[in-house]
């Protein structure tokens, strides 16, 4: 079944590379971006394969500063009309509902929610637009996630969670063909969780949506090859290798160019 997004409809018969475009100071591996660097190296991603453009003006990292609606909205939207009418969908990485309704009206196809939508009116600022949804885990707040995540069973609760927010969305009238689902890799999660989901990422094929995985240049590939962040690319191309083995459909990477290589080998393997 084709995702609906915007006026996209992607086929996921092939695993999709999300490249990822941070317009902050502050991201963890690649902050320090105006949106003038950055429409450029979203168009660098674009030459390099990329399927979406992930674009986002506020860090997610714990400890991050919060940025206002207003500061989030200058940041992005520039980047946005830069890239209006590019042939790929563009996605907005927000968990505001006046950024996501800005975002749309400025030409963005899909809505990648690190809050799952639920802030006060965040599915409804979605509901008419057609866009597509990316619905993520994460345990406790920006602040708490990384303070001792604990689980019974990191799998099911995660896959509740996302049911959940599916079933949410659909009170909303948001068809299931709209919706994505993201564990949400190193949000409120120990290395030990992080594998465990890996490993395990098929079992959320049953929520009947596709799966995204978000793990590039994350510190759990900083603890398993002992690299700093802007040395991860290797590593994090296994991982996004391995997310697409075991079912993710889209893969949310910063190296598009290795990511792409790597999945066309994998395809070509896969099909025979
Ligand atoms: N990870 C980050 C941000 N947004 N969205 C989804 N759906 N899944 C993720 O795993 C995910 C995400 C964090 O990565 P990055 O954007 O590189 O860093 P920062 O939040 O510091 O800008």
């Amino acid at each position: 079944m084709p995702l609906h997004c915007g006026q996209f409809k992607l086929d996921l018969s092939r695993p999709l590379v999300m490249g990822i475009v941070n317009v902050t100071p502050d991201s963890f591996s690649d902050g320090g971006r105006g949106a003038d660097a950055a429409l450029r190296h979203a168009l660098e991603l674009l030459e390099q394969g990329a399927d979406i453009l992930d674009i986002g003006g506020e860090s997610t990292r714990p400890g991050a500063a919060p940025v206002s609606e207003q500061q989030e909205l200058d940041r992005v939207l520039p980047v946005l009309e830069g890239l209006r009418g590019v042939a790929v969908p563009l996605s907005i990485d927000t968990y505001k509902p006046v950024v996501m309704r800005a975002a749309l009206a400025a030409g963005a196809s899909m809505v990648n929610d690190v809050d799952a939508f639920q802030a006060d009116g965040a599915f409804e600022a979605v509901a008419d637009s057609g866009a597509a949804l990316c619905v993520m885990h994460r345990k406790g707040s920006a602040q708490t996630m990384q303070l001792q995540p604990s689980y019974e069973d990191v799998v099911a609760e995660v896959m509740a969670f996302l049911h959940g927010r599916i079933v949410a969305a659909q009170q909303h009238c948001i068809a299931r063909d709209r919706i994505v689902v993201d564990p949400g890799f190193g949000f409120g999660k120990t290395l030990e969780h992080n594998l465990t989901l890996l490993r395990e990422l098929d079992a959320l094929s049953c929520l009947g949506v596709p799966v995204l995985a978000g793990i590039s240049r994350k510190s759990m590939i900083g603890m398993l090859t002992g690299r700093d962040v802007e040395q991860r690319a290797f590593g994090s191309v296994a991982a996004a290798l391995m997310a697409v083995e075991h079912g993710a459909r889209i893969v949310r990477v910063h190296d598009v160019a290795g990511t792409v290589d790597a999945l066309k080998v994998w395809q070509a393997v896969r099909q025979d």
